[in-house]
């Protein structure tokens, strides 16, 4: 490989920033995304890292992220201008051997820093990474409109969205059969949000941010950005029901009809939420 743009996890990350933009979920410097690189792909990064930059406390910590490499947007920074110019957008940034600060080895160019959520992010992963022995790698944070419409007339509750969301389509149970969490409404970027996000994401992998957003989980590219996808789909639909409806549903699927998607797909929906 002659470039890091050529490192296959580098390129998968563009990709990502790019579909993001193009489902117009990344207005400005909305959203950011963190990847924790697997041993084998850092070995294909290590080559075009650059001395490391000074060590930055994060305000958080979590020991289980000592000495991993994050790939992360930066700061400010346009999804729209991620893939054209990888190098002053996005970069990569080692964790210290107390999993309580960051410095950049690669990118972030021009005196940039990770996203402001990084805090969040980092304990998403550290609790997400928990949660699936090892498996989750990707957390992802975008501004859909309809899920974030949904959060000025939907209690604030997991059960709300949850119900709602599973019932917008038929194959949204078996997406997210553990429902989604929900934030109330708090200041962005900072150790509070972080807690408290990454407090829900110990048994939800996908959290929404009360008019803002959408943390999603997963263990690779694909499946996380499908998580998004799937759930702001859910949203969409919601929406253009409630309002061709005016706000009067005509049916939806029963509980028992989620019941059935489960059983008949082999996932554990979250009986908890069901009547
Ligand atoms: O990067 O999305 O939550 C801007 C944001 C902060
Ligand atoms: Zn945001």
């Amino acid at each position: 490989m002659k470039t890091m743009k050529e490192v296959p996890a580098l390129r998968e990350f563009l990709r990502m920033c790019r579909d993001g933009w193009e489902q117009g979920w990344h207005e400005r410097n909305g959203g950011n995304l963190t990847y924790r690189i697997k041993p084998e792909e850092l070995e294909e990064c290590r080559p075009f890292f650059k001395d490391a930059g000074p060590w930055k406390e994060m305000g958080v910590t979590a020991e289980n992220m000592a000495g991993e490499f994050f790939i992360t947007t930066g700061s400010g920074k346009f999804f729209r201008n991620v893939e054209d110019d990888p190098e002053h957008n996005i970069g990569i940034v080692e964790i210290n051997g107390e999993g309580s600060a960051w410095r950049i080895v690669w990118g972030l160019e021009g005196g940039a820093k990770p996203t402001s959520e990084f805090p969040s992010h980092f304990m998403n992963h550290s609790v997400r990474a928990a949660a699936t022995g090892g498996e989750c790698r990707v957390i992802y944070h975008a501004h859909p409109a309809n899920l974030i419409a949904m959060t000025y007339f939907v209690p604030l509750t997991a059960r709300d969205f949850s119900r709602i969301l599973w019932k917008s389509a038929t194959e949204c149970p078996v997406v997210f059969p553990g429902g989604v969490g929900v934030v109330p409404w708090m200041v962005p970027g900072g150790a509070e949000i972080a807690l408290a996000t990454s407090e829900l994401m110990k048994s939800y992998d996908a959290a929404v941010w009360a008019h803002h957003g959408l943390f999603c989980s997963g263990p690779d590219f694909d499946t996380t950005f499908g998580l998004m996808h799937t759930i702001e789909k859910a949203a969409q639909i919601y929406v253009l029901a409630m309002s061709a409806s005016g706000g009067k549903l005509l049916q939806t699927i029963s509980d028992d009809g989620l019941r059935a998607i489960a059983r008949d797909f082999g996932v554990t929906i979250r009986e908890e939420f069901l009547e």
